[in-house]
C-alpha cells in the first residue's frame, strides 16, 4: 500500500507556469492542458460570431455572459434598478431610513425592522420590532456542539469558511428537516422554515462573534463575553458580543446591517441560497451555500479586498497624495491585470445608493471625516471612476458599497480585514432567508435550468 501511495504522488509533479508560479502537474493535467487552447478559441469564436443568435427566447450572450439579462428568479423583497439602485418593496434605502423604527430617536433603523419589512411588505410598528428583537435574543445562544466545532477549527481557517461550516452544522436541529422526515405536507413547509430562519438569524451574532474571538483574540469559549442581553436589539447584541461597546459603533452596525440586508435575487449569495433551498435543503444548509458564494472576491470578499488594497496603496504613495499619485497606482493595478476592488457592478450603472448613504453618514461624523484612511478612500472615489472610464472595459466605473464599508469598520476598531465579509454575511441573512420562507409559502419548484455545450450552441444556432 505505501508503494501505491508513493506511486500516486509521483504522478503529481511540480512545474513552473509562464508567470513563474509553482503548480502541480500530472498526466491528467497535461492531457487537459492540450485541449484547453482549442476550447478557449471556440468560446471566443462563438461569442464573436453568435452572441446575438437566438436560443429560444434568449440569446447566446445571455448564456455565455453569466446569465446577465435573464429574468429568471422570483424574488419578493427587493428589485435592483440599474440607475436607481435597490428598492425594498418599491421603497428606496433613503425612504426606509425614514420609515422604519429606530432604536432611539434620531438613531439608525433596526435591521430586524428591515427583516419584518422584507418579509411582509409592511412597515412594523416600534412595538412589533421590539417583540421581534426579543424573539431573536431569546434564541441567540449557540448549542454546545457548535461551540465545540468552532473551537476545533484552525485559527488560520478563513472566518467565512468557519461561518459557513457553523451555519451548515446548525441543521442538526432543523425543524423543517425533522418534520419533512415525518411526512409533513407541502402546505406546511413554510411554518417550520420560518422557525428555522428565526433561529438562524437569532444565532448569527453569537456565531460571528465567537469566530471573531476564536481567530483574533485567541480566547477559548470559556473566557468569552458570551452575555446575550435578552432586552437588547439584534445589532446591539452583536456589537456587545464582539466586545465593541461604543454607542456610535452600535448605531453604525444597525445602519450597516439594514442597508446590506438584501440586493434582489440574482447576486451570487442570494441566488445560491435560493437554488440550494429549491432542493428543499433546510434554511441552514441553504444559507451556508449563500455564505460560500459571498466569500468570493468578486462578491462579498470585495469588502476585505478593498481595505487591503487601500492599506497597500497608503504605504506605496506619498502621505498627502495628489489625484495623479492615486491614478498612477490605479493604472498600475489595472495594467497588472487585476480589478480595482469596490468598483463596478453586474447590474448597477450609477454609484451604489448604499455607498452614497454610508458616505453621507461618514461625512457627517467629524471623527470619521478626520481619519486619514477615510480621506484616502474618499479621494479614490473621486479618481477611480475617471481611470476606469479611460480604461474602457468596466460597464459601471462607480463605487459599490464595498469600497467604503471596510474603512468604516476599520475606523471603529475592527482592524482584521479578513473579518469584514463575516459582518456582511450576518447582515445579508435577512433578504435571502425572507425569500426562502416565500419560496416555501408559494411552493416554488426545484430549480433546473437547461445547460448547453458549446457544440450544442453551434448546432442550435446554425442556419441549415
Ligand atoms: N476593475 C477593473 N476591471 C473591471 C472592474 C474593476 N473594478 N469591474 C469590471 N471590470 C472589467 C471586468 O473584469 C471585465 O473584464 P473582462 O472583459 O476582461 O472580463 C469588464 O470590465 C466588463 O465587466 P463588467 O460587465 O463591467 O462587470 P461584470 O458584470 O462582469 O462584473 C463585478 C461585475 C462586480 C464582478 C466587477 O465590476 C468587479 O470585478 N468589480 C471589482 C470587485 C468588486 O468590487 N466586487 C463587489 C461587487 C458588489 C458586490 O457584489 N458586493 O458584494
Amino acid at each position: 500500500m505505501p508503494g501505491l501511495v508513493a506511486a500516486a504522488f509521483s504522478l503529481v509533479r511540480p512545474c513552473l507556469s509562464a508567470h513563474g508560479r509553482r503548480y502541480s502537474s500530472s498526466a491528467l493535467k497535461t492531457a487537459l492542458q492540450t485541449v484547453i487552447p482549442e476550447k478557449r478559441a471556440l468560446l471566443q469564436q462563438v461569442k464573436f460570431e453568435r452572441a446575438n443568435a437566438s436560443l429560444g427566447d434568449d440569446k447566446v450572450a445571455n448564456l455565455l455572459g453569466g446569465m446577465r439579462g435573464l429574468q429568471s428568479i422570483l424574488w419578493e423583497g427587493s428589485v435592483l434598478d440599474p440607475n436607481n439602485g435597490i428598492r425594498f418593496h418599491g421603497t428606496s434605502i433613503r425612504q426606509c431610513l425614514k420609515l422604519l423604527p429606530t432604536a432611539s430617536p434620531g438613531g439608525q433603523i433596526l435591521p430586524e425592522a428591515m427583516f419584518w419589512f422584507l418579509l411582509t411588505g409592511k412597515v412594523p410598528t416600534a412595538e412589533q420590532t421590539r417583540q421581534l428583537s426579543a424573539d431573536l435574543a431569546l434564541q441567540a445562544d449557540l448549542p454546545d456542539y457548535v461551540t465545540r466545532l468552532l473551537d476545533s477549527l484552525p485559527r488560520s481557517l478563513h472566518p467565512m469558511t468557519q461561518l459557513a461550516i457553523a451555519v451548515a452544522a446548525l441543521n442538526h436541529d432543523s425543524k423543517f428537516s425533522r418534520l419533512y422526515a415525518t411526512g409533513m405536507p407541502k402546505s406546511e413547509y413554510w411554518e417550520s422554515t420560518f422557525d428555522d430562519v428565526i433561529t438562524l438569524i437569532a444565532k448569527l451574532p453569537a456565531l460571528a462573534a465567537k469566530i471573531y474571538h476564536n481567530i483574533y483574540n485567541y480566547a477559548t469559549s470559556d473566557s468569552l463575553p458570551h452575555v446575550i442581553d435578552r432586552s437588547a436589539d439584534w445589532a446591539l447584541n452583536y456589537a456587545n458580543l464582539l466586545g465593541m461597546h461604543n454607542a456610535n459603533f452600535v448605531d453604525f452596525l444597525r445602519l450597516y446591517c439594514s442597508i446590506h440586508a438584501d440586493h434582489e435575487g440574482g447576486n451570487v449569495s442570494a441566488h445560491a441560497t435560493h437554488l440550494v433551498g429549491s432542493a428543499l435543503s433546510d434554511s441552514f444548509l441553504s444559507y451556508s451555500a449563500g455564505l460560500q458564494g459571498l466569500a468570493g472576491p468578486l462578491h462579498g470578499l470585495a469588502a476585505q479586498e478593498v481595505l487591503r488594497f487601500v492599506l497597500q496603496m497608503q504605504k506605496s504613495i506619498p502621505q498627502h497624495p495628489s489625484n495623479d499619485d492615486i491614478a498612477a497606482y490605479l493604472w498600475a493595478t489595472l495594467n497588472s491585470g487585476r480589478v480595482i476592488p469596490g468598483y463596478g457592478h453586474a447590474v448597477l450603472r450609477r454609484p451604489d445608493p448604499r455607498f452614497e448613504v454610508l458616505m453621507e453618514y461618514a461625512l457627517a461624523k467629524p471623527d470619521i471625516f478626520g481619519d486619514d484612511l477615510f480621506q484616502l478612500v474618499l479621494q479614490i472615489s473621486h479618481v477611480a471612476p475617471e481611470v476606469l472610464i479611460s480604461h474602457g472595459k468596466t460597464a459601471n466605473p462607480y463605487p459599490n458599497v464595498d469600497s467604503l464599508s471596510g474603512v468604516l469598520l476599520y475606523h471603529f476598531g475592527i482592524r482584521e480585514t479578513s473579518y469584514y465579509t463575516v459582518v456582511f454575511g450576518v447582515a445579508r441573512s435577512m433578504g435571502p432567508l425572507a425569500q426562502l420562507i416565500w419560496d416555501r409559502v408559494l411552493g416554488l419548484p426545484i430549480e433546473r435550468p437547461k445547460s448547453l455545450s458549446l457544440q450544442k450552441i453551434i448546432e442550435l444556432t446554425s442556419i441549415n
